[in-house]
């Protein structure tokens, strides 16, 4: 409690005697100012007050000048497309272009380019007409354009088709009375007993019959009671030795008969 007492004493002498010695040798209360000051026969001044609270906030200042023209600023989005520009002046003359073929010689060109293909296609045909001669040599049966002729083997629906394709043919297809009567002909050079696989099939769509082109058969030749797909199994045809038609596995092996036309 005493140095308490001390402690409040000594702050009792400090504040009582508020006066501090001018420059002019006189001595001024400043208490009003000071926290802690001496007064004596010679001045000192007292520690820098700690700063004072933040004053209320002035009242807005009056407009300033007008401040100094600002930086380009950065390079607007384009312009929306103008009108079309107006329309330019003619031309000059081009250049003078090469000599045309006159009509004349024009038709002369067409002309013989017209009998290099014509002598092209008898040359192919002539060919054409060789090999149809082989093929009839080789048991092949002819009916209009088309020539029958088997390889003499057995296969699948699907590997007959693949060799008549890989020799240059197709599956003996016949589109009418004449070469379905063409295609029997060979059977019966093969026996009684020998069947052969069309090229058509109901695969695509059961009960709709196509040729293997997609297009739907416009001749047929069943047998009576056929087509009747036989255990719910029976999507290709074959072609009996009495010329008639009837709808059978796709997996039996039958002969092979190609057409070449
Ligand atoms: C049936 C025929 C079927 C089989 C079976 C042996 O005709 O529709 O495809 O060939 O005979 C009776
Ligand atoms: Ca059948």
């Amino acid at each position: 409690m005493r140095s308490m007492q001390l402690f409040s004493f000594l702050l009792c002498v400090l504040f009582l005697d508020a006066h501090i010695t001018t420059d002019n040798g006189k001595c001024e209360d400043v208490s009003h100012n000071c926290a802690v000051i001496s007064c004596g026969t010679h001045s000192h001044s007292g520690l820098p007050g700690r700063d004072g609270r933040d004053g209320k906030e002035g009242e807005k200042g009056e407009k300033g000048e007008r401040g100094a023209q600002g930086s380009r600023g950065i390079q607007g989005p384009p312009g929306k497309l103008g009108p079309p520009g107006v329309k330019g002046e003619r031309g000059s003359v081009g250049q003078k272009g090469e000599q045309g073929i006159s009509a004349t010689s024009e038709v002369d060109v067409v002309k013989q380019q017209l009998n290099a293909f014509q002598r092209e296609l008898e040359t192919f045909q002539a060919s054409l007409a060789k090999y149809k001669k082989i093929l009839l040599f080789h048991g092949g049966k002819q009916s209009g354009d088309k020539v029958f002729v088997t390889n003499g083997l057995e296969e699948n629906f699907e590997n007959a088709q693949r060799t008549c394709k890989e020799a240059g043919g197709a599956l003996a297809t016949p589109k009418s009375a004449a070469e379905n009567s063409a295609a029997q002909e060979i059977l019966h050079t093969k026996g009684e007993t020998v069947k052969a696989f069309l090229g058509i099939s109901d695969l695509q769509v059961e009960g709709v019959f196509r040729y293997l082109t997609g297009e739907k058969i416009i001749f047929t030749n069943w047998n009576l009671g056929e087509p009747n797909n036989s255990k719910d199994n029976e999507d290709c045809v074959e072609i009996q030795d009495n010329g008639k038609w009837n709808d059978i596995p796709c997996n039996l092996l039958r002969l092979v008969i190609c057409e070449f036309q």
